[in-house]
């Protein structure tokens, strides 16, 4: 057990083992329990705004595969991908205008949980935001369009839980299986930038406060 989830299970001592707190992943991976919880209401009522100007769709991949996971993006530069593969675009290819822009609640989010991992100074120039629908997956990769890896990935989760599957920096390498539910964040940089990673098929039984659908916010600097 680490200094910090002793201190954590002194400090809540009833609580759920796994249910507060932060755990640390690895060298350079943390996970903040319900961390984004109290900025629920702005994400949500930005959220709101963005999808109303840039719409949720299903990008496909290089193969001809339409994605199950639907994104959209804010920020000044978006993930996009079609047959000529993925990238980042500073314009949404479905209207031709610039991502809606990111707000500073967002980027203030990100940048508090990149801090508390020991990344201070991140300043995310991209907010991907997928939703997961029953069923919906995103097999293991590695984010590696970046232009460069020195700043963290900051992934945060909202509605119905999900299992992410955070494994090494091999595609081999066994992942960890970590249920991430509504407020949890992941922040993973430095040594961890390039660790694989993915999301099981989202299950239908799930209940949470954004109804069956899980939204996932990450934050990048990419340009
Ligand atoms: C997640 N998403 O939805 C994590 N990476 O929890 C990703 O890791 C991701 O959605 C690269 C491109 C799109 C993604
Ligand atoms: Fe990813």
């Amino acid at each position: 057990m680490s200094t910090e989830e002793r201190v954590t299970s002194d400090l809540f001592p009833l609580a759920p083992a796994d249910g507060v707190g932060h755990r640390e992943l690895g060298p350079g991976a943390i996970l903040l329990r319900a961390f984004a919880l109290p900025d629920e209401p702005r994400i949500l009522a930005a959220l709101t705004l963005i999808t109303h100007d840039a719409p949720f769709r299903h990008m496909v991949t290089r193969g001809g595969f339409r994605m199950s996971v639907a994104m959209t993006n804010c920020g000044t530069l978006g993930w996009v991908s079609d047959r000529s593969g993925y990238r980042y675009a500073a314009t949404d290819p479905g209207s031709g205008r610039p991502w809606p822009e990111m707000p500073p609640a967002f980027a203030d989010l990100a940048a508090r949980a990149a801090a508390l991992a020991g990344f201070a100074g991140f300043s995310p120039d991209v907010c991907l935001i997928n939703r997961y629908e029953p069923g919906a997956r995103l097999a293991l990769h590695q984010d590696r369009d970046e232009r460069d890896f020195d700043a963290p990935i900051v992934s945060v989760s909202l509605g119905a839980t999900a299992v992410f599957l955070f494994g090494g920096l091999r595609r081999e390498d066994k992942p960890q299986r970590l249920p991430l539910r509504h407020g949890d964040v992941v922040v993973w940089g430095g040594p961890a930038r390039l660790r694989y990673h993915g999301v099981l098929p989202l299950r239908a039984d799930a209940t949470s406060p954004l109804g069956v659908q899980r939204i996932n916010l990450t934050f990048r600097r990419a340009g």
